[in-house]
């Protein structure tokens, strides 16, 4: 078999061919693995319902825009998650063989308490919100997404980050076992993604565990993601397994696969074109004219002060 080097091979060269075939070899290991898990396989092949577990007594947030939310069908069905396949639709027809539970969550490197947390305890770990926030994927679209979670920065101060720590490396699962997606180097595995320390520490950060006021369903990153609402989507990794401090930037999945297109800050910056597109506008999921695409993707309030004197073309 040839290997290609993951840098080599760009989303974009994937041919409808290439996907076709990876499609039929995700449906034959799909439908392996929903056979073995016994009847509730056969359940979860199609679109999902909602019904998933509900999340009592969420607090609302400040933060929240009042936007027309995207419908659930929407946000649950056109979605990007590689390791289960790189169709919009694919994921939610995948994802049911992610095993959520147990799931726990290492926080080390740069802390003085590096510790260990299931995702039964982050549940409780502080309160949860409600959290109606824009999304922007640097494909253009965007929806606008009512998550569940609280500011990632109550998980980071227990861990006490050392003097050293300056960024903050989000780690996602990576088991060919469960994940289809990964039998093909479309990106380097595991999916990696970093933010400076004071994005990371930002309030507008949030550790996500659910959308809709249900827990999130596997094709969103269940059981716990990061949401970063003045980034691009792709910042947003999905189905963390760790979480490492650390001195010097870490490198990202997509800076790997294409540093011309995609830098470390990715910052929503409608003045600042993707290298083959233009990123001054966007389609909203649901409308059919476009709309103009905000600086930080209409956070700018909040978040302008983190890049006070940087050059953004530069800091992509
Ligand atoms: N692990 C992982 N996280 C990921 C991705 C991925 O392929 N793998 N895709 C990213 C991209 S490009 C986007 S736009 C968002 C989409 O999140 P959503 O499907 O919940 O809207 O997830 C991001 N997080
Ligand atoms: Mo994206």
């Amino acid at each position: 078999m040839l290997i290609r080097h993951p840098s080599d091979i760009a989303p974009s060269e994937i041919t409808p061919r290439e996907v076709y075939r990876h499609r039929r070899a995700f449906l034959r290991s799909a439908g392996l693995l929903a056979a073995a898990a016994g009847a509730g396989g056969l359940l979860t092949s199609t679109a999902p319902a909602r019904g998933a577990t509900r999340l009592a007594g969420l607090r609302q947030s400040p933060f929240s825009t009042d936007e027309a939310q995207t419908p659930y069908k929407d946000v649950t069905t056109y979605n990007n998650y590689y390791e289960f396949g790189t169709d919009k639709d694919e994921p939610a027809d995948n994802a049911h063989t992610l095993k959520t539970r147990p799931w726990t969550i290492a926080i080390e490197g740069e802390v003085r308490k590096a510790y260990s947390i299931g995702v039964e305890e982050l549940l409780k770990l502080a309160p949860l919100e409600e959290r109606i926030y824009r999304m922007r994927c640097v494909e253009g679209w965007s929806m606008v997404i009512p998550w569940v979670g609280y500011s990632l920065s109550e998980l980071i101060k227990r861990a006490e980050p050392t003097g050293n720590a300056r960024f903050v490396e989000f780690v996602t699962l990576a088991d060919p076992r469960q994940m289809p997606g990964l039998a093909y180097p479309v990106l380097k595995w595991p999916y990696v993604e970093g933010l400076r320390l004071d994005e990371a520490m930002h309030p507008l950060t949030l550790l996500c565990v659910g959308l809709y006021g249900e827990l999130l369903p596997n094709q969103n990153g269940a059981p716990v993601r990061v949401v970063i609402p003045w980034k691009y989507g792709f910042k947003s990794g999905k189905s963390i397994v760790k979480i490492r401090f650390t001195a010097t930037q870490p490198r990202t999945a997509w800076n790997i696969a294409q540093p011309r297109e995609y830098g470390f800050y990715s910052n929503v910056n409608p003045q600042v074109d993707h290298p083959r597109w233009s990123q001054a506008r966007e389609r909203r999921i649901g409308e059919f004219r476009k709309r103009p695409t905000l600086m930080f993707n209409g956070y700018a309030e909040q978040v302008a002060s983190l890049y006070a004197g940087m050059d953004l073309k530069k800091n992509f």
